[in-house]
């Protein structure tokens, strides 16, 4: 049995809906465009799970937060691809592909053919067990991400009310967690083997901010270590987590968040890989004529860095999305992708966002003890990237159109007292 597409998007997370939306844009006929997920449900913005959807007053949830109210456009939901003539074939794994046959196989047994194929698989969350620690499959253990994952972490924490929580890794994941499960009275300890919280894009000195107001409602850090068992009770829960310093700390749930790994062993062996990812040029086309890849699955020449990265982060997912289906329907008329990487976070009162590389030199500005504060990187002579805390619309625009024109900075003394007003007058 199988069903043949000319566009299939294997994969239905964030990059996928906004793929959707560009197909549409652009014109795409009925019957003509497939949509594979594992996921039940239709493109969602994922970022909504590690926050609004764990709110403990009214929470975010399904329909609320379809593709693409994250960018402030309309909500995709399931009507809109059936308006749209786009199947959307929801639960569904693909367990193989054949790129020189041009056809996925799915675990309910169906051949998908296409002519183009766009491969927005995501990642998955590493698991504790690939470190060689067991029992991370305990029902009060949470990882995070996917739909299935927030739902499960949610009755966990529901049902543990003032006890405490464990969260392992001091990440994207780790940070805005530990926030939300202090919104819901769940005291909160954070252990994560680096010296200080986010160490892939903090500098010390922002990290310590986020640290301090994170102890001011309460949450503990256990820097420097990590879990090494799990003790059980006669029920299969976790009690108690032991770490490699010695300590135990009592357990009434455990969250954690220790990295990703990009899905690509669909295409092991048939697409080039680079970086953990599928590697593609800057129409987002892979090694094979006849494949994309977009969202946390692609490694993609970041033009303004002159380097293949593969990022993490919704922003990349949903511009890539869109510039692959652009490359695909107006080839003549679309460029090489040229973007500019944008991270972003929200926890309790505070609001972050980054732009660019966070490489070289880190020059502070602004008020630490205050609500506006920020950063600039400078490597070989130019601004390569900005971070701002507490910022306005215009102020993140500002850091954001500076980072991009990589201005030459001779001075870094005056770089540090102008601070802020340097990217609004850049
Ligand atoms: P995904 O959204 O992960 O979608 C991948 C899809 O492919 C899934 O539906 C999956 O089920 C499906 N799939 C995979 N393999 C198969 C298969 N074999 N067969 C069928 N289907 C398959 N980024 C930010 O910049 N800001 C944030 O605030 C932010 N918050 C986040 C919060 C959470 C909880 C998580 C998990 C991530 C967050 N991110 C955030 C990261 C952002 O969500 C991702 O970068 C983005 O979702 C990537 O989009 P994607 O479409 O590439 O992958
Ligand atoms: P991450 O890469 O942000 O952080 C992983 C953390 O795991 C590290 O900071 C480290 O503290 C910890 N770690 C690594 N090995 C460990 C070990 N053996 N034991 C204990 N801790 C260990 O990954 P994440 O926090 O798991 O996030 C997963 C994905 O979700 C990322 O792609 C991230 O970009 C995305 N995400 C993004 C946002 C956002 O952009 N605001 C929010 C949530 C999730
Ligand atoms: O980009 C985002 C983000 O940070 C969210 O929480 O999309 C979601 C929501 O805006 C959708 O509800």
């Amino acid at each position: 049995m199988g069903r043949a597409f000319v566009y299939v998007i294997l994969g239905g997370g964030v990059a996928a809906g906004y793929a959707a939306q560009e197909f549409v844009k652009r014109g795409v006929s009925h019957g003509e465009l497939c949509i594979i997920s594992e996921e039940p449900v239709a493109p969602y913005e994922r970022p909504a799970l590690s926050k609004g959807f764990l709110l403990p007053e009214d929470p975010a949830r399904l329909p609320s937060f379809h593709c693409c109210v994250g960018s402030n456009e309309e909500r995709l939901t399931p009507k809109w691809y059936k308006e749209h003539g786009i199947e959307l074939i929801l639960g569904t794994r693909v367990k193989s592909a054949d790129v020189r046959r041009k056809t996925l196989l799915t675990v309910t047994g169906e051949t998908i053919s296409y002519k183009i194929l766009i491969v927005a698989t995501g990642a998955r969350a590493l698991k504790l067990e690939e470190f060689g620690v067991t029992g991370s499959d305990a029902e009060n253990v949470c990882y995070l991400r996917d739909l299935a994952d927030a739902t499960r972490l949610v009755s966990v924490m529901q049902s543990c009310k003032d006890g405490n929580a464990v969260v392992i890794g001091g990440g994207y994941i780790g940070m805005e967690c530990a926030a939300s499960l202090v919104i819901n009275k769940i005291n909160v300890t954070m252990v994560f083997p680096e010296a200080h919280c986010m160490g892939r894009l903090f500098s010390p000195k922002i990290a310590s901010y986020y640290e301090e107001f994170y102890k001011s409602k309460g949450v503990k850090f256990i820097k420097g270590t990590v879990l090494t068992s799990f003790d059980l009770n006669s029920d299969g829960k976790v009690t108690a987590v032991s770490l490699r310093d010695g300590s135990k700390l009592p357990a009434d749930m455990v969250v954690i968040g220790i990295g990703i790994r990009a899905n690509t062993s669909l295409f092991e062996g048939q697409l080039t890989l680079e970086k953990g990812g599928i590697k593609v040029n800057g129409k987002m086309q892979s090694s094979n004529t006849s494949v994309y890849a977009v969202g946390d699955v692609a490694a993609f020449p970041v033009k303004m860095f002159a380097e293949t990265r593969r990022l993490e982060h919704v922003d990349s997912a949903r511009k890539s999305a869109r510039h692959a289906v652009a490359a695909i329907m107006e080839p003549e008329k679309t460029g090489e992708f040229d973007y500019l990487p944008f991270f972003y976070s929200r926890v309790f009162t505070l609001s972050w966002q980054f732009y660019g590389d966070n490489a070289g030199e880190v020059i502070h500005f602004g008020d630490f003890s205050g609500k506006t504060f920020g950063a600039y990187w400078i490597n070989k002579g130019h601004l390569v990237g900005s971070f701002l805390e507490g910022g306005t619309k215009e102020q993140y625009e500002g850091i954001a159109k500076a980072t991009r024109l990589k201005p030459a900075i001779e001075d870094l003394g005056e770089l540090e007292r102008q601070g802020l007003g340097f990217a609004l007058t850049a």
